[in-house]
This record gives structure tokens, sequence and C-alpha cells, in this order.
């Protein structure tokens, strides 16, 4: 059963977002009421995953919260001997990832680990999936976490990579967060509501221009770089090695 996101439903001192217990409970309906296309975002990823999985390799989920990328990847791999290792630094996701998981039978062995992405190693992978991760990441340490994935990508390899994105300049980013907020009110968010997350959330998710992601994409050494979806300020990219 989905409990609804009531979290910022009443006036309160809005502090820091974080992923804790109270958002664990209500993320499947908050992330599916707050993302446009999330499903389609979660379904093609694992199709991707289904193309560019590679025999004996590592498929990694990183941020990987209730599991549902891995879960999508886990339905669509079809060659021998893979592996999915997903990855959060919040315990409570851990948990209750590692509950949800179980729920669902496959011969796809899958590893879920309590990490912080930083610190992890990154073996032998020829899928590395960020669905909406790493903008929660400093700005500082973006461009090392993305070279170490290129690094231990096998040849062929792909990053799957969501983002909210900042638009090139201030009309058409307010533009974009406009319709976001829009599709919110649509799905059921007050105002109240709307502008309380936005304060939550506003110093732990700094989002980047998609200009920002190809030019480090690229300068890390990914031969080719796509966006295969976007909806106002939500897209997602395919990086080949
Ligand atoms: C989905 N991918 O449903 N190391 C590990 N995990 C982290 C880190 C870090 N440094 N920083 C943040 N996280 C999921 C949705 S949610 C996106 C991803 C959102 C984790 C954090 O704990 C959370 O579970 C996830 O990244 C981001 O397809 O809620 O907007």
């Amino acid at each position: 059963m989905t409990i609804k996101d009531s979290i910022y439903a009443s006036e309160q001192q809005v502090k820091d977002f974080s992923f804790d217990q109270n958002v664990v409970e209500v993320f499947p309906d908050m992330i599916q009421r707050s993302v446009p296309g999330y499903a389609t975002i979660v379904s093609t990823m694992g199709k991707l995953a289904g193309e560019y999985a590679q025999s004996n390799s590592n498929l990694y989920d990183l941020g990987c919260s209730l599991g549902a990328v891995t879960l999508s990847m886990r339905r669509n791999i079809r060659t021998d001997n893979c592996h999915i290792i997903a990855v959060d630094n919040s315990q409570a996701m851990v948990e209750r990832c590692k509950v949800h998981l179980q729920g669902f039978k496959s011969d796809v062995p899958v590893t879920v680990t309590l990490g912080d992405i930083n610190e992890l190693e990154i073996q032998n992978a020829s899928v590395v999936a960020m669905n909406f991760t790493l903008q929660f990441i400093p700005h500082a340490q973006r461009q090392a976490v993305l070279e170490k994935i290129y690094a231990n990508l096998k040849p062929g390899g792909v990053l799957l990579l969501s983002e909210k994105i900042k638009a090139q300049n201030e009309q058409c980013d307010n533009l974009l967060i406009d319709l976001h907020h829009d599709f919110k009110r649509h799905n059921g968010y007050s105002e109240l509501e709307i502008s309380q997350k936005r304060t939550a959330i506003e110093n732990v998710m700094r989002p980047d221009t998609l200009s920002a992601h190809f030019t480090r994409l690229q300068d890390i050494g990914f031969s080719q770089t796509q966006v295969w979806y976007q909806c106002f300020n939500f897209c997602s990219m395919v990086a080949i090695k």
C-alpha cells in the first residue's frame, strides 16, 4: 500500500531535507507525484540496462532508495552472470529496500549496501545507474565520482544518469520551475507543501545545467552522450564509454 506524502502539509519550521524514516514511509508516493515521467524513466532505464549489460559484469544502482531501478534492471537482464549492486547512504532507505526486494523473485543476484557513493569502490561495471542521485552530491565531488565510474566501466559500458537540471538563464529557469510546480499542484500538492519542500531541498540538492553535465561527461572521456528524456527540468541521459 502506498502512503500519501503529507510531510510538508502543515506549516512548520522547515529543516534541510533528509532521506530519513519519515521520507521512506511516503517515498513511492512522493517521487511519483514530484518527478514528471518517473515511471517511464525507471522502466526505460531497465530496458537500457538490458541492452548494455555485459556477461560476467556488475550493474550498479547508486542512490538506490527503495530499489525501483534495481528491480527494473533485474527484469531486463538477459545476459549471464550479472550482479546488481544497489547502494544508498540512508540507513532507513537501505533497510526498506532490502525488504522490498525480497518481495520479488529473480535469478539475478542483488547486493544492497549502505554506503557513500564518494567512497564506494566500483569494479567491472557494464551499467551504472544514477537516477536523481548525482544532484545530491556536493559539486566539488561530482567530477571525481564520475571519473571513478568511467574508469571502472568496461568498454561499451554505460552510465544512465537522470537529473533535475537548471536552465541556461533565469527566465528559462523560472519557466521550467513554474511548469514543475503546476505539475505538483495537479498531483494534489498545496501551495504550502510546494513552498516548504522547495525551502527544505534548496540547500541539499543543487542542479547543474545540461551543458555542464555534457561538458563534464565528455571531458572525462565518455564517447557518446545523449538525452533520451526531458520533461520540464527533469531529464535522463545516457553516456557511453
Ligand atoms: C529511484 N534512484 O527511486 N551516497 C549514497 N546515496 C546517496 C548519496 C551518497 N553520497 N547522496 C544521496 N544519496 C531512486 C531515487 S533519490 C532522489 C533516488 C530523490 C541517496 C539518498 O539517500 C536517496 O535515497 C537517493 O540518493 C536520492 O529511482 O528523492 O529526488
